[in-house]
């Protein structure tokens, strides 16, 4: 067996690296799936000796062995393998608005993160908040758009790293918040379920490890 082109180093959650993991089986490169162990990684006398080794101690990290890349930034990473794989759009526009819907869902993200250390009650208001107001801002917008564009793809007429994007963080945003945040926008809904059906991603999803997030 050949050594994978790629090192996807993240803990083992989906998270900020589901994208990427499934962008690489949608394009058939293998990859080695590295999973730290984050409570590990947390502890202040932390055996995980070489976090230098990561951008910014931060994971999601992709290690390209084609150029020996270590590259860091979970939406960087999956614009990047976009980019070498020929699914950033066909023009200029395609590409910013990919780069508009990823912008969006890291709003919607850092929200979410927000939410984590907070207490209970706190926690319960921001979630209602963040389903009440910050989902029908930006995916009552989303909805219109893809329908508009047929539905199939966010962008143009074929694939690209942000459909796998979306699909993954509305999942996320779902599985954290235990609610499905994608329940009112049926294009979304459809699209999503269009991705996860392609047979490479399908072969992913049931062979990856389970997890919560
Ligand atoms: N903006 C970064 C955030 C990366 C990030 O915060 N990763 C967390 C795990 S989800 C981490 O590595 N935390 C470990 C630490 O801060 O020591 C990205 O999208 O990759």
């Amino acid at each position: 067996m050949s050594t994978p082109k790629y090192k996807v180093i993240y803990f083992n959650f989906m998270w900020l690296a589901e994208p990427t993991r499934l962008l690489l089986s949608y394009v058939k490169e293998d990859f080695e799936d590295v999973r730290l162990d984050w409570d590990e990684w947390e502890k202040p006398d932390s055996k995980i000796t070489n976090k230098d080794d990561y951008p910014y101690r931060k994971l999601p990290a992709l290690e390209d062995t084609e150029n020996g890349l270590i590259l860091g930034q979970s939406f960087t990473i999956v614009r990047y393998l976009g980019r070498k794989y020929k699914l950033v759009g066909k023009t200029e526009v395609e590409a910013a608005k990919c780069d508009e819907y990823a912008d969006v869902l890291k709003d919607m993200l850092k929200e979410i993160e927000v939410m984590d250390d907070k207490d209970e009650k706190t926690k319960s208001v921001m979630k209602t908040n963040f389903l009440e107001k910050t989902v029908p801002r930006y995916f009552s917008v989303i909805e219109s758009n893809l329908k508009k564009n047929g539905g199939k793809f966010l962008v143009g007429n074929s694939i690209t790293w942000i459909d796998f994007l979306l699909a993954q963080m509305a999942q996320n945003f779902s599985n954290y918040l235990e609610t499905d945040v994608i329940a009112n926008y049926p294009t979304i809904k459809g699209h999503q379920q269009q991705i996860f059906e392609i047979p490479e991603i399908k072969a992913w999803i049931a062979k990856r490890p389970v997890t919560q997030y």
